[in-house]
């Protein structure tokens, strides 16, 4: 992407083609996330300042911005109306979507797609679970979105990402970009490679249930990581899932498996040192309750027994992913130090093996029978 725009002469020239109140301020690098440029942009009119969100997409994963926008459309306009009907607050409790001066989701500058959101304000989103009642939170949030996305006609949205989550999929890329070894890395990460090629037998555990019909594919948010849901302030509760580009048909299993991947690592995503790598069984149970509390009687009895295997599934494929892009030169998650992907692939791994040790305490917590208190709307 072309980073030499990021400055207040070019973002001032943007800031003026989407339907905005106010005089450019400022523009800055913002949040956590892999795949989009995001920056807080502040305007000002009369003395006050908002603030946005911009992104510039990551039209090299992203094709068809089209498309993709055309989903984030339907779904934004949904929540909003799911919200409304509650009397809840659409611009704090859902991505809301600033156009641009003609009308458009997105503003095209003849190289770059960019868009804007209203700034979800009096929330944070975090990188790590601080207290188990945020990723309790966290998975009612979750679990709400999920069910409102059940109610949400599938056929109405581009597949923007094909095969996202088809884990034979990204076996047969990886073994791909093995091969190919674009950047020579190949002979370097031998163990690593080889552990993936282990534990290949994991790749159709879900795939193969959905593509039989045991397991119902569903219009799901595919990117359930903490930081894609936005905590009140306030109140502590879960506020607004944001990051919809990934809104696709897909499977519950997948959306909590996501989840349990990234929030049930005692360490960072890509924490070099893996002695502080492990897989929290403690907040698993808690995320179980808070998910099973808020999808209620949505979730059938086949998935409830693949939950635990979607949590050992998206740790896999992402770790699989992770050492895809190393061996691919770090061209597809955002890396900002040598090695990075390689440590995000080792601590996947890590948080495997150990999941792989409690598999039947985890099955064995998700199928009894749930009796806590629902959080459905
Ligand atoms: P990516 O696809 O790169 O992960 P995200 O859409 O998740 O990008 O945005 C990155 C980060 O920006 C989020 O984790 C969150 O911290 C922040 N963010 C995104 N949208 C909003 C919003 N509407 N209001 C406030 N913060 C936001
Ligand atoms: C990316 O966009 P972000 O940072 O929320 C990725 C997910 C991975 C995740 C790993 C569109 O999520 O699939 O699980 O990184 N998103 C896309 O942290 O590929
Ligand atoms: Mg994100």
């Amino acid at each position: 992407m072309n980073r030499m725009t990021e400055n207040d002469a070019f973002f001032s020239e943007l800031v003026p083609h989407f339907a905005m109140d106010g005089a450019y301020v400022s523009c800055v690098r913002y949040g956590a996330g892999h795949i989009n440029d995001t920056f807080c942009l502040t305007v000002e009119r009369e003395g006050r300042q908002t603030r946005y969100i911009l992104q510039r997409i990551n039209h090299r994963l992203f094709k068809n911005v089209g498309e993709l926008m055309h989903n984030i459309e339907l779904v934004t306009a949904f929540c909003r109306e799911s919200v409304l009907a509650r009397g809840g607050d659409p611009a704090r409790e859902c991505l809301q979507i600033v156009p641009t001066k003609t009308g458009e989701s997105y503003y095209f500058d003849g190289t770059d797609y960019f868009r804007v959101y209203v700034f979800i304000e009096g929330a944070t989103t975090y990188q790590s679970v601080r207290a188990p009642r945020d990723f309790y939170e966290s998975a009612v949030a979750f679990g709400r979105f999920a069910s409102l996305l059940a109610k949400f006609d599938a056929s109405q949205l581009y597949e923007v990402l094909p095969d996202f989550h088809n884990t034979r999929v990204r076996y047969r890329n990886f073994l791909a970009a093995v091969e190919a070894d674009v950047c020579g890395r190949a002979r370097e990460v031998e163990r690593e490679i080889t552990w993936v090629k282990e534990h290949s037998s994991l790749c159709g555990k879900i795939v193969d249930r959905i593509e039989s019909g045991e397991i119902p594919l569903r219009v799901t948010h595919n990117d359930t990581k903490l930081n894609n849901v936005m905590l009140d302030d306030q109140t502590g509760e879960g506020l607004a899932v944001i990051d919809l580009d990934t809104v696709m048909p897909g499977s519950l299993c997948y959306d909590f498996g996501d989840s349990i991947r990234f929030g049930c690592n005692s360490g960072a995503e890509d924490e070099p040192d893996l002695t502080r790598v492990h897989f929290r069984f403690d907040l698993y149970e808690t995320y179980l309750a808070g998910y099973l509390s808020a999808v209620g009687d949505g979730i059938t009895e086949t998935e409830r027994r693949y939950l635990a295997m979607g949590a050992i599934l998206m740790t896999y494929e992402c770790g699989m992913r992770f050492l895809t892009d190393y061996l691919e030169g770090d061209v597809y998650f955002r890396t900002t130090r040598p090695g990075q992907n390689l440590d995000r692939a080792h601590t996947q791994f890590r948080m495997v093996d150990e999941m792989l040790v409690v598999y039947d305490r985890m099955l064995a917590a998700a199928t009894k029978p749930f009796h806590g208190k629902p959080r459905r709307r």
